[in-house]
């Protein structure tokens, strides 16, 4: 049989070398009686379209951004949530692989929808990028920054005063080229790979958020496997928790080396001090009610649950 596993990236980046090497597994383990077909971000149209393919089981398998589910799945938008993660990406990563909220909770909430999140992952911390060099609250002014598909991150930088509006990213670079949007949120390895940096000066490490992505196959299909297929598809997704933490984090450190040393396209690199990180935590922090009266549907019980396995793993 072949199963089908689309994602929203290309060859090298994160999510596809995922893909590969996922299906390189459950090759190995079937003895080739299972070929998975891991497909690249564009030929199957944008984001939101590989979310309905999911749904419909025209795919079996998906590299899903949550950001692309939040005008359906209200709750997964949790993860818009700036400054709610640790600072270290690999606490985060623990946390992701442990909490009982996202792992049972969240996952309850997809599979109403016919996606069954089996892990979610860390691509990596996320940082701004612009023309006007994101500093302060203050630089964000009226600034048109792009988001993904999500009505908490378009109120999450309304909050800081920008002018933000949801795309896919596959017109991302031409959007900002042209200036029809101004400044994107992104991991570093994604900046740089995308090229994002060759029309926009500047990029500024704010380690906001994390940028997470889940590995989702259709409820129905999955829910079908026999017991023995089933143990296979969950065991690589277990194994491949610490593998993709590595390669995010190789990526991660590669291609901000990359963006110092060009000089074909220099990026000014603005590290914002914690007093700097402070000011916009101080926005965000309200966002969070926001969360829990007119997003969540649970009335923040997925959130608070959350913010304990997080204190839980941060005391
Ligand atoms: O900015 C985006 O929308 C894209 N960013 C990443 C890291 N992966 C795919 C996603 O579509």
């Amino acid at each position: 049989a072949t199963w089908r596993m689309v994602t929203e990236e290309t060859t090298g980046q994160v999510q596809f070398v995922y893909a590969e090497e996922f299906a390189n597994r459950i090759s190995e383990k079937t003895g080739g009686a299972i070929t998975v077909e891991p497909y690249e971000f564009g030929g199957l149209g944008s984001e939101v379209d590989q979310t309905k393919q999911l749904q419909d089981g025209a795919v079996e398998l998906a590299v899903m951004s949550p950001g692309f589910t939040g005008n359906m799945v209200k709750e997964g938008q949790i993860f818009a949530l700036h400054f709610l993660f640790p600072d270290s990406v690999e606490t985060t990563q623990e946390i992701l692989n442990t909490s009982e909220a996202l792992n049972t909770d969240l996952r309850a909430r997809y599979e109403e929808y016919d996606i069954s999140p089996l892990a979610f992952w860390t691509e990596g911390a996320m940082q701004w990028t612009s023309n006007v060099g994101l500093e302060e609250p203050a630089d964000f002014e009226g600034l048109k920054m792009r988001v993904q598909e999500s009505p908490l991150m378009i109120k999450s930088y309304e909050a800081y005063g920008a002018s933000p509006q949801s795309l896919s990213w596959g017109e991302l670079y031409t959007g900002l080229d042209r200036g029809t949007v101004e400044g994107q949120e992104n991991p570093i390895f994604f900046i740089y790979d995308a090229a994002f940096h060759e029309v926009q000066e500047t990029m500024t490490i704010s380690n906001h958020n994390n940028y997470v992505a889940m590995t989702t196959a259709n409820t129905t299909w999955y829910n079908g496997l026999s017991d023995e297929l089933k143990t296979i598809v969950d065991e690589t997704v277990e194994e491949m928790q610490s593998w993709v933490y590595e390669e995010q984090d190789r990526q991660n450190s590669e291609y901000l080396e990359e963006m110092r040393n060009d000089t074909e396209h220099p990026t000014e690199i603005i590290e914002l001090t914690e007093d700097q990180r402070a000011a916009f935590r101080e926005l965000a922090m309200p966002i969070r009610d926001f969360y829990r009266t007119d997003v969540s549907e649970v009335d923040g019980a997925i959130l608070d649950k959350l913010q304990e396995e997080i204190d839980a793993a941060t005391e």
